[in-house]
């Protein structure tokens, strides 16, 4: 008896078992209805009386000693298993979710690959502005409209700072600071105390740009609007240009383009014209050049100004210049860049 006891003591403290199926077996082997410490038990009771109390003892302790082993390695076995085993490396992983593009920066950004092309370079600057970067230089009248504080945000307690409400403000600054030739696009938000609506908003985008160097001519500008407006549209589309008036430019026009909906032919988009206007534009004030230090005789400049938002809903008829404000994923969901 005592020999069986020491070769199933030297079985327990010498077990190598890899998994919690084996050792399960060995538990079984061991301490099951007819497994080996148990078998001791029954036998335990066939052995003399006064033997009984030493090997008792014993087989006790090899029981203790089993059960020990197996709940120690049960443990060990469970929490390798969790860090290797428990997970399926297989399974497809979970899609973190990309964001998408918004309207207005796809549009933004569109315009500045094709300026770029050109040889336009992108210049920015403060949309809390004075009244000399964004009026006086710009040729406005003391008594012009646009002053007024109907269109523009003042700041109270000082009426010469003011928020901007185009940003040809960037092109003055932009004048002020380089020496001909100028070639730059402004893009940003301008800001003008309008009533919102599907069709108006007090903030909104603008791209502007402005080339001035010597003999630049009404020419120039026509074939470079041409040229931005088929990239933006397509080959096929015409423009047309209508006289205007801006103070800060003379001649000046406005542009229009072929409808790109009804490919000129009528529709509501175009309200039955066959064109649509996208942007302004004329030769820069010879006023405006002096004010920036800038010989009128000796430079010319052109240049123009378009909404973004405008652009964005004829490219992607958006019926309604609010919903670019609202963040409703319903609305930015659709401009997902497919990757
Ligand atoms: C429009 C019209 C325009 C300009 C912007 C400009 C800037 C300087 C000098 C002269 Cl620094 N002109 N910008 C010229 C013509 C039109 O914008 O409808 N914008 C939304």
């Amino acid at each position: 008896m005592n020999r069986k006891i020491e070769e199933i003591k030297r079985e327990v403290q010498e077990l190598s078992i890899k998994t919690l199926k084996e050792l399960e077996d060995f538990r079984v082997l061991m301490l099951g209805k007819k497994g080996k410490i148990t078998e001791l038990f029954s036998e335990f009771k066939t052995i003399p009386n006064e033997q009984k109390k030493e090997i008792g003892k014993v087989i006790n302790d090899l029981k203790n000693l089993a059960v020990t082993r197996i709940a120690d390695l049960k443990d060990t076995l469970e929490s390798s298993s969790s860090s290797i085993y428990s997970y399926d490396l297989s399974l497809p992983g979970y899609p973190s979710k990309i964001g998408s593009r918004h309207p207005i920066s796809l549009v933004k950004e569109e315009l500045f690959d094709i300026f770029k092309t050109l040889g336009f370079s992108v210049a920015e600057g403060p949309e809390i502005e004075d009244d000399w970067h964004v009026f006086s230089s710009l040729n406005f009248p003391e008594e012009h409209p646009a002053r007024d504080m109907q269109d523009t945000f003042f700041i109270k307690s000082k009426p010469e700072i003011l928020l901007r409400t185009h940003t040809s403000s960037v092109q003055i600054r932009v004048m002020e600071n380089e020496k001909p030739p100028i070639r730059v696009i402004c893009p940003g938000r301008v800001f003008r105390n309008e009533a919102i609506s599907a069709r108006a908003h007090c903030i909104f985008h603008q791209v502007e740009g402005l080339y001035v160097d010597e003999n630049v001519s009404f020419a120039d500008l026509k074939q470079t609007l041409l040229f931005f407006a088929q990239e933006l549209f397509g080959k096929d589309v015409k423009i047309r240009l209508r006289p205007s008036y801006f103070p800060f430019t003379e001649p000046s026009a406005e542009m229009d383009v072929s409808c790109n909906l009804c490919g000129g032919k009528g529709c509501g988009v175009c309200k039955y014209t066959g064109w649509l206007e996208i942007l302004g534009c004329g030769m820069v004030d010879p006023n405006v050049l002096e004010n920036c230090n800038i010989d009128s005789k000796k430079y010319t400049g052109y240049a123009f100004g378009m909404g973004i938002e405008r652009i964005a809903m004829l490219k992607y008829q958006v019926k309604d210049l609010r919903m670019y404000f609202e963040n409703d994923l319903r609305f930015l969901n659709q401009f997902r860049c497919v990757l």
